[in-house]
């Protein structure tokens, strides 16, 4: 493996990995707007990043239980309506290095802003597939297809030197309201390098595992993916089981992300005088449930206030007429509160379906450090 042709990065993410590259941008970086930049979105490899040269030559191919195999171009890419869909991006390990601090667990160790939003530009999965004579909304096609295999340029250890791989079911691949696409912008700009360039999949509500990146082959399969991280990775275990006595056949690969939400505005270390301090962070739910209120307390969850929430309804320079634009996106939430004494400030969130987040991230360690979504607590210290 090469890291040594790495794109260039912003100086002030926080480097949990170097090779592979992980970083995640301080918490303030997520709540000064509502579209992360470019810049401060987390990154999240597995191995080195690629480097496509020739835009021109670059195609992707077509395989599996499909009648003819096709190869296909940017060009054939560039063609079809352009979809821009704001989703917000999560790793699955966002917030594990907080579980790891309970008991330990395995991965890269993250805050809390492996996480970002951005406005993806590219062309619908569903529409894509139909150039190679899959319709709309279908579940399996004649040959017995059922999922969607995306495979990759890169390489990692993970894969004993293959690339990333991951799937989804045909039925969200074909269903155009899934909004599942093949993105070749970020932002309004073509895709950087740490992002996918020049095409990655976006999943949106799905945990970021399965939006790969730098796409080079999509297969039509009849099981899901078999690859390291929908198999051996990225699973959600009950707090019982350990490495000892792990069985990973039992437990299904994530794929929505639950309710989340994380308060930004504030760090442990924190010493505020007494007076204003200001609650702000995200909130945020997978599945395109949309986040019904946020919750905060000053004293550890003894009582709360409910903050206002912040999402953009529609950017101008979006050409979609989705009512539901935002869906995949989260919201930005503020309260601003008087405080005289040191207090836990606690933050919960609500999704549209009524879920809440967990109290206590005991409850849900689970082995690998996925899928921290306990209550947000900062302690603040009033000083003079
Ligand atoms: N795709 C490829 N090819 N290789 C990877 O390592 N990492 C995945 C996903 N797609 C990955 C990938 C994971 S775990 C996440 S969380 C997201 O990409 C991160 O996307 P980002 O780096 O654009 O934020
Ligand atoms: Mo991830």
């Amino acid at each position: 493996s090469d890291y040594t042709q790495e794109p260039p990065r912003h100086p002030s993410l926080k480097i949990n990995s170097k090779e592979p590259f992980n970083a995640e941008p301080p918490r303030s970086a997520l709540i000064s707007s509502y579209v992360t930049p470019v810049d401060f979105f987390y990154k999240r490899n597995h191995g080195p990043i690629p480097i496509v040269e020739d835009i021109e030559r670059y195609s992707f191919s077509f395989t599996g239980l499909i009648e003819n195999s096709k190869d296909l171009y940017m060009k054939d890419i560039w063609k079809l309506p352009k979809y821009t869909v704001t989703a917000t991006l999560q790793c699955a390990g966002n917030r594990r290095t907080a579980m790891s601090n309970t008991r330990k667990v395995k991965g890269v160790g993250w805050d809390i802003s492996a996480i970002g939003n951005a406005v993806w530009g590219g062309a619908k999965l569903a529409e894509v597939l139909e150039l190679i004579g899959i319709p709309k909304l279908t579940a399996v096609t004649p040959s017995g297809g059922k999922h969607v295999e995306f495979v990759s340029i890169d390489r990692c250890k993970e894969e004993n030197g293959g690339p990333y791989k991951a799937s989804i079911p045909l039925i969200q691949a074909t269903n155009p309201a899934a909004d599942v696409l093949l993105a070749y912008e970020m932002n309004g700009e073509t895709l950087n390098r740490d992002h996918g360039y020049p095409l990655r999949v976006v999943v949106p509500g799905v945990i970021g595992a399965r939006s790969v990146k730098w796409l080079e082959s999509m297969n039509i399969i009849a099981e899901e993916c078999q690859g390291f991280f929908m198999q051996k990775d990225y699973k959600m275990f009950p707090p019982s089981v350990d490495w000892d006595n792990i069985n990973w056949s039992t437990r299904r690969p994530q794929m929505d992300f639950p309710v989340q939400c994380a308060i930004c505005s504030l760090e442990d270390v924190n010493v505020v005088k007494p007076g204003k301090v200001i609650v702000k962070g995200y909130a945020v739910s997978g599945g395109g449930r949309g986040i019904e209120r946020v919750d905060i307390s000053l004293d550890g969850g003894k009582t709360w206030v409910e903050a206002s929430r912040y999402q953009k309804p529609a950017v101008p320079y979006i050409a979609d007429n989705d009512e539901n634009s935002e869906k995949w996106a989260w919201v930005l939430f503020e309260a601003k509160f008087d405080i005289s004494k040191n207090a836990e400030i606690v933050a919960k969130a609500v999704d549209t379906a009524a879920n809440v987040q967990p109290e206590n991230v005991e409850d849900i360690w689970n082995l690998r450090g996925i899928l921290n979504t306990s209550w947000h607590r900062v302690q603040v210290r009033v000083g003079h």
